[in-house]
């Protein structure tokens, strides 16, 4: 895919697979630069690959990390805050501190580092956009959710207040909370149980990578003067965190 060098700049974290990589497809397929920043740079170098962008080493959870890479992109008009992840399903009574600690780091801190360290670039475009990928897990606690809904709570509150601190600011702000997306997500937060990962999805067509790509093209892609604020994005067989309408008929993945 070949994008124009004057074309506005797009950055993607953790785009080196799931919603991350579709992306930065899509956001190169609207004529964006993309620059891609995950830790798995050989998985990231396929991905920069095929959509025509500049993958450059990023993890969201060391400062120095964050600086570098923001350093090697001067300009900037989208940022997508994607990297997070859960881990482990742990009630509050047994909750890993470590499990959360990495949960709020990733999440929330990783949203922040990433936000501040490009938010002069961001600004310096006279157009720029923050897309934050949150999560269903943001508007609804549910059993099981504990450290991922404190931390997706935290990312959601990030969000909505950066929103209201950046108003008068060439910068929009916007919040993507999708529902069941069929990633690696559930395998990481399983700590790579496949069986676990994919009982989360039997019987049910979840939203695709793809489904939250096109949507972040789309908000991407809107006139300046149009600001989505919060879209919730759930499969038609899900209504709401936990209540999933299972299909005998739809095969196991
Ligand atoms: C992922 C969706 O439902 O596992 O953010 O919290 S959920």
């Amino acid at each position: 895919m070949s994008v124009a060098d004057d074309a506005p700049v797009a950055v993607v974290t953790g785009a080196s697979s799931g919603i991350g990589a579709a992306c930065a497809m899509a956001l190169a397929e609207a004529g964006f630069q993309v620059v891609l920043g995950a830790r798995r740079l050989d998985r990231l170098a396929e991905v920069a690959e095929r959509c025509g962008g500049r993958a450059l080493r990023l993890d969201v959870t060391d400062q120095a990390c964050v600086d570098a890479f923001a350093a090697a992109v001067p300009s900037c008009s989208v940022l997508v805050n994607n990297a997070g992840g859960a881990l482990g399903t742990d009630p509050v009574a047994a909750a890993s501190v470590d499990d959360w600690r990495w949960m709020y780091d990733v999440n929330v801190l990783g949203t922040l580092r990433m936000t501040r360290a490009l938010l002069p670039a961001l600004i310096a475009s006279g157009d720029g956009q923050v897309i934050t990928i949150g999560s269903i897990a943001a508007r609804e606690p549910y059993r099981g959710g504990a450290g991922y809904n404190v931390a997706k709570h935290g990312v959601a509150a990030l969000t909505r207040v950066l929103r209201i601190e950046l108003l008068g600011q060439p910068v929009r702000v916007c919040e993507i909370d999708p529902g069941m997306v069929q990633t690696e997500f559930s395998l990481v937060r399983f700590r790579g149980d496949a069986d676990a990962a994919d009982a989360v999805y039997a019987g049910v067509e979840p939203l695709t990578a793809q489904d939250v790509a096109e949507t972040v093209a789309f908000v991407a892609t809107r006139p300046s003067r149009v600001n989505f604020d919060q879209i919730v994005m759930l499969a038609r067989d899900q209504s709401s965190a936990q209540v999933v309408h299972r299909r005998p008929e739809v095969a196991a993945r």
